[in-house]
Parts: structure tokens; C-alpha cells; sequence
């Protein structure tokens, strides 16, 4: 039980009243506490904001389902008042709950059709996807967006690089928003704006950061000299 009638019911909440939002292009900030560098996830939100970063997903897997909708709430609160799109990892329920703006479903979670089902056309919804073939069915299936990676290696993610063939056969091929992500850093970001990118993330980088403030300016230094984003 998830006991989110109550948890509802707390956060006086109201469900499904957003009209659909695009995600941004430029960098997706994910949160990941493990390589926060001793930060909390509510911290690195804000100094992500603060950074000027448009959206934000909430990705945690270690606290209990009490904890991260909480901690969800707290973020989604923050991104509604400071006009940044907040998207929930894995949990649909979670995302509903705290009213996010979105879904980000990994393979073995909720497929797409009956996730769409859940939330309606108002809400995003993204994937994960490794490969060319999840790539296809998702663009299918109705995704919003969809992850491309990992495409260096990580260790936020328990999973094999794809490498930049991959994100070579997204960028000329599927016509679909896409999120270019796993073990991207700034010294070898390059790699993606070569290729041409919709958004990126670099989750450790920024979240792990000595300054996240000024890591995002770096990053977003580089972004801008590609025309790609425009
Ligand atoms: N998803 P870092 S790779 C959360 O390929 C996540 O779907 C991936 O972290 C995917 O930027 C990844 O620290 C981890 O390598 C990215």
C-alpha cells in the first residue's frame, strides 16, 4: 500500500489539471544523491534551478516509497513556483500524486500505451531506450521523448554503453525529442553537439559538481556555440 489516498489528501492535491508541456531543449537535470557530492536531491534541485535549468526529474532509487514521495512533493513544489518542468523516474504513482508534469519510464517499467491511459494526453511521457528497435516502438507507441544511452560509460547507471552509433541513427532518423545521456561530461560533450542533440543530460557531472552553478555555465557555453539547439 502506498498510501497515497492519505499523502493526497495531506497535500490537498489537485490531479490532472496541467496542460501538456514540451520538454526544453538545452540540459535535463536529473538528481542522483549517491554522487552529490554529501548534497541532498531537495539541494541540488534548487541550485539546478538556480542555474537556470528548465527541467528537472526526480530519479531515486534507494529511499522507500514514503520518502521519495515526499521528497518528490517537496520538488515538484519547487519547480511549480519557479516555472520549471518536473518529470518523475519510474513511478507513475509518484507522478500523479504530487501532480508532476510527467512520466519517465524505464523498460521493464509500465509500457507507454497504458501509461498514456493512466495520465491522458496532458502529461509527458518518456523512455529509456538502448537501442534502435525501442527507439521505433517507442516513437510508436506515443512517447513524448525518449533517453539515448547510455552512451559513454557510467557508473549512475547499472548498464553497457551504446556508444555515438546511436545517437547518430536517432539524430537522422527518428523524428522524435530526445534526451542524449550516460557518462557525458563536460570534457566530452563535444561529442554529442557534434552529432546534434535536442537535450542532454549529465547527471554526476552537475549533481556532483564543486559548483553546480558554474559547472551549468560551462556546459551551457558549449551548448550555445552549436547551432543545433536553435
Ligand atoms: N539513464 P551520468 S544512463 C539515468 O542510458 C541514466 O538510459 C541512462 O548518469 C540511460 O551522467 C543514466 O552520471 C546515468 O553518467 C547517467
Amino acid at each position: 500500500r502506498y498510501e497515497s489516498y492519505y499523502l493526497e489528501k495531506e497535500f490537498n492535491l489537485k490531479i490532472f489539471k496541467n496542460t501538456k508541456k514540451k520538454i526544453p531543449k538545452g540540459i535535463y537535470g536529473i538528481t542522483a544523491e549517491n554522487f552529490s557530492n554529501g548534497r541532498s536531491n531537495i539541494e541540488c534541485v534548487k541550485e539546478m534551478i538556480k542555474a537556470g535549468i528548465k527541467i528537472i526529474q526526480y530519479r531515486e532509487k534507494n529511499k522507500t516509497i514514503n520518502e521519495k514521495s515526499r521528497e518528490a512533493y517537496e520538488i515538484a513544489k519547487i519547480c511549480k513556483e519557479n516555472n520549471v518542468i518536473f518529470i518523475v523516474n519510474d513511478h507513475i504513482e509518484i507522478a500523479m500524486l504530487v501532480d508532476a508534469d510527467g512520466v519517465h519510464l524505464g523498460q521493464e517499467d509500465l509500457d507507454i500505451k497504458s501509461a498514456r491511459k493512466i495520465l491522458g494526453e496532458n502529461k509527458i511521457i518518456g523512455i529509456s531506450t538502448h537501442a534502435i528497435e525501442e527507439a521505433q516502438k517507442a516513437k510508436k507507441d506515443g512517447a513524448d521523448y525518449i533517453g539515448v544511452g547510455p552512451i559513454f560509460p557510467t557508473t549512475t547507471k547499472d548498464r553497457k554503453a551504446v556508444g555515438l552509433e546511436y545517437l547518430k541513427y536517432i539524430v537522422n532518423n527518428i523524428d522524435i525529442p530526445f534526451v542524449a545521456i550516460g557518462g557525458i561530461k563536460e570534457h566530452n560533450i563535444d561529442k554529442i553537439l557534434n552529432i546534434g542533440a535536442y537535450s542532454i543530460s549529465l547527471v554526476s557531472e552537475i549533481v556532483g559538481a564543486d559548483n553546480i552553478i558554474k559547472k551549468v555555465k560551462i556546459i551551457n557555453e558549449k551548448i550555445e556555440k552549436y547551432n543545433n539547439f536553435n
